[in-house]
């Protein structure tokens, strides 16, 4: 018997985690997370445990296909790798030469291993890739760029130091980190108090010292209170508000009208709560760390949401502070090389970005774009037409609204490809599947991570693929080869290493003890008199220049949400610690943990409708009717109604996902067209659904 150990990285979502996987005699026997790595040390997530059912699973693609019939027909062709390869580079061709390269759009769902390619589409010369973000944290993002000048990883969530935790539409132990769900543990065992705010009890909530249950979409208006006890009882880092903040005096103006008593009657949060919350905070600054919030691609004003807790969180010193938001650090910080870039080899288009960011949009970051301006794009021709697609790691027609619209907008494409590890919605409607090998079958560009203590991590293949797959870099490789782009070439994966590592002072030998190499000895943590931020005047910007020149408020005066009419509920999402996103519904293990999603409703509004627990409902807008099971619950607010994202499915080739659960973005007609003109995000909240009794 020949057991081996491989150390490699984790691919079931997008953090990422550093994992160990043991093989024997080529077959993987467990997987369990690196236990070198601190934070780490062996825990794995459920999903994470289950890559192994990945690997004989004969329902994910398993060579590469061309489309024969109608789109979405399900009609392929199965080809070699040289024939799809081929075809794919003489379509492009033949499109480039009537449309230009630009006319190509990526999207991928961003992540570390992006280089390669991000590179491909430098060289053949489109500016057109976008990441996934516009329905994630791009409002998270430019809110931390519209203060700090920088980006939201330009400062580190500092659990393992925090004194108090504050997660605002944040699900931290079932939308999961397993570094951050054991560092929080940790604390909290130590002593760091948790407020949770949400609409629902979510497991968060219930390990919660303060649990707020706030009326959906009023988050801003608790927010808003929140600051003005800070100033109005000087509660705040007053040093700090000194040294670091541009036009407070413009801040303590706004914030008059929003007093606690006021948020009460917004938020249903009783102003007394409030009002103890705040002191608490006050007492534990600065190791205050309240989470500007992820998966924050809710409502229309979900970017001010963020913006202002990432003032709160200056207010209270935090932002730079051991146990808040300490600043990141690079490579650079510890006098280290980072890692050679692909991309660097060509240089960046110098067309005009197609979905308007950093140009027609000033205030939306131009780097990853906002995928559904460029879908605006698809759709309109203007400011040229798109007719190329590759969707890489990326399934819009799951995770944006609307997909029968987004379909027709895609019918606009003259070419389709996707590269996928598994079934999905998009691959189904692609011309060509590119068939990607799962996580412990393949191989990955090395990345780095910044962090306190910043490291290079690399994912070794930890047994060979079971179907004719390959790796990305493969994938970009070849098809670089065919489209002339010669610096990309790389005929073994080692090749493509030590370019990246050259002149690192780190060699891939270096990787062999514990699969990531620290570049240093130990976290740093600058001290807050050398804080600089990114914005023209170097301090924390209460007036945002390149907003007010958009006609965009900095400081925005609070709007009421809409309520829903009778019988009517807010349509409110989120995770589940067993699945990610729409991908592993179809996981054979995961399936059996979870294989439907249910509808959270309020007691009493269910009362009202004649719904008890578990009776099946139809939900409804759009002309799309879905069936579920309902949860009736108290722990729900009565305007909402509350599901796990991702299910739903219609693909025939899922004979375990098919016909399970709802499809939330199919209940948000025309959804992408709604969304946060400051920050850029979907607003997937803003949707109300009837419910009735099935
Ligand atoms: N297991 C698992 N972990 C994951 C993922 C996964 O798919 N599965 N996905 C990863 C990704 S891509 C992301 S972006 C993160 C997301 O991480 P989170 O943003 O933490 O996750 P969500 O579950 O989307 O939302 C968090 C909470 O927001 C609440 N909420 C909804 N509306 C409102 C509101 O109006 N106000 C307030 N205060 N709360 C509200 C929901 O009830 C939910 O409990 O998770 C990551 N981790
Ligand atoms: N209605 C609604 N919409 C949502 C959300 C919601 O809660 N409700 N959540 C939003 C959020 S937070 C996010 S992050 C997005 C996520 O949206 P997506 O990024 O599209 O979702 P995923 O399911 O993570 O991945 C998409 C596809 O990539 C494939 N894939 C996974 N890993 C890899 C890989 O390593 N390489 C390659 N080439 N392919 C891979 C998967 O098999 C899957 O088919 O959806 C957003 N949309
Ligand atoms: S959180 Fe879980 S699924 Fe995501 S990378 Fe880590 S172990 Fe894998
Ligand atoms: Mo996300």
């Amino acid at each position: 018997m020949s057991e081996k150990s491989v150390y490699s990285v984790c691919g079931m979502c997008t953090v990422r985690c550093p994992i160990q996987v043991i093989t024997e005699n080529g077959k993987v026997t467990f997987i369990q997370g690196n236990p070198h790595v601190k934070g780490i040390e062996g825990a794995i997530c459920g999903r994470g445990a289950a890559g192994t059912a990945l690997i004989g699973d004969h329902e994910r693609p398993q060579y590469p296909m061309i489309r024969i019939g109608e789109r979405g027909s399900g009609n392929w062709r199965k080809v070699t790798w040289d024939e799809a390869l081929n075809y794919v580079a003489d379509r492009l061709k033949e499109i480039f030469e009537q449309y230009g390269a630009k006319s190509l759009l990526l999207t991928d769902r961003g992540g570390p291993f992006r280089d390669f390619h991000r590179a491909f589409l430098r060289g053949i010369g489109t500016p057109n890739y976008c990441n996934h973000d516009g329905s994630c944290a791009r409002n998270v993002q430019h809110a931390a760029l519209s203060v700090f000048g920088f980006g939201r990883k330009g400062v580190v969530y500092d659990l393992s130091n925090a004194r108090h935790v504050v997660l605002q539409t944040r699900n931290i132990f079932e939308a999961i980190n397993v570094r951050e769900v054991n560092e929080l543990i940790e604390a909290m065992e130590n002593g760091c108090k948790l407020t949770v705010i949400d609409i629902r009890t979510s497991i968060s909530a219930t390990k919660a010292h303060n649990f707020f249950q706030i009326r959906p979409g009023t988050d801003y208006a608790f927010n808003l209170a929140v600051i003005h006890e800070l100033i109005t009882h000087k509660r705040y880092d007053q040093d700090y508000v000194n040294r670091h903040f541009k036009d407070f005096a413009k801040l303590v103006e706004f914030i008059q009208p929003y007093t606690p008593q006021w948020a009460e009657e917004e938020t249903g949060i009783r102003a007394n709560r409030l009002v103890n919350f705040v002191r608490e905070l006050a007492d534990d600054k600065p190791a205050v760390l309240w989470h500007p919030g992820w998966m924050n691609a809710r409502y229309k004003n979900s970017f001010y949401m963020s913006r202002s807790i990432y003032i709160i969180n200056a207010l209270l010193g935090s932002v730079g502070a051991k146990g808040g938001l300490p600043l990141v650090n690079k490579p650079g910080d510890y006098d280290r090389k980072g890692l050679n870039k692909l991309m660097d080899l060509y240089e960046k288009p110098t067309e005009k970005r197609a979905d308007g960011a950093g140009w027609k949009y000033p205030h939306f970051e131009s780097g990853p774009g906002i995928t559904h301006l460029a879908f605006k794009a698809i759709e309109t021709e203007d400011p040229y037409p798109l007719k190329a697609y590759i969707a890489y790691r990326h399934d819009p027609l799951m995770g944006f609204p609307d997909p029968d619209r987004l379909r027709k907008v895609f019918d606009k494409l003259d070419f389709m490809v996707s590269i996928t590890f598994s079934w999905s919605d998009m691959a189904w409607y692609s011309d060509v599947v590119l068939p990607l090998s799962p996580y412990l079958e393949r191989q990955t560009v090395i990345a780095a991570k910044n962090d306190l203590l910043p490291y290079f991590f690399i994912r070794r293949q930890a047994v060979l693929p079971s179907y004719d797959t390959k790796c990305d870099w493969e994938i970009f490789s070849k098809l670089s080869k065919l489209m002339g782009l010669d610096k990309l070439i790389f005929d073994n994966v080692e090749e493509l290493w030590k370019f990246q590592l050259e002149g690192t002072g780190v060699s891939l030998s270096d990787f062999d003890k514990t699969g990531i190499v620290l570049l240093g000895d130990k976290p740093k943590y600058r001290d807050v008199t050398e804080l600089e931020f990114k914005t023209p005047s170097g301090k924390i910007e209460m007036i945002c220049e390149t907003l007010e020149g958009q006609g965009i408020p900095s400081l925005k005066p609070y709007e009421s949400p809409a309520a829903p009419k009778d019988g009517q509920f807010r349509l409110t999402f989120g995770r589940c610690a067993v699945h990610t996103q729409g991908h592993t519904v179809n996981n054979p293990i995961l399936f059996e943990q979870m294989p439907e999603n249910v509808l959270w409703i309020n007691d009493v509004e269910a009362g009202k409708l004649g719904i008890k627990d578990n009776d099946l409902v139809n939900v409804s807008n759009n002309g799309y009717t879905g069936q579920i099971r309902a949860k009736v619950t108290e722990n729900i607010h009565p305007e909402a109604v509350f599901v796990v994202h991702g299910f739903g499915h219609q693909l025939p080739v899922e004979s375990r996902a098919f016909g399970h659960g709802l499809a939330d973005n199919k209940l948000m007609p025309n959804g992408y067209e709604i969304y946060d003109i400051a920050g850029g995000g979907v607003a997937f909240q803003e949707h109300f659904v009837s419910v009735k009794k099935a």
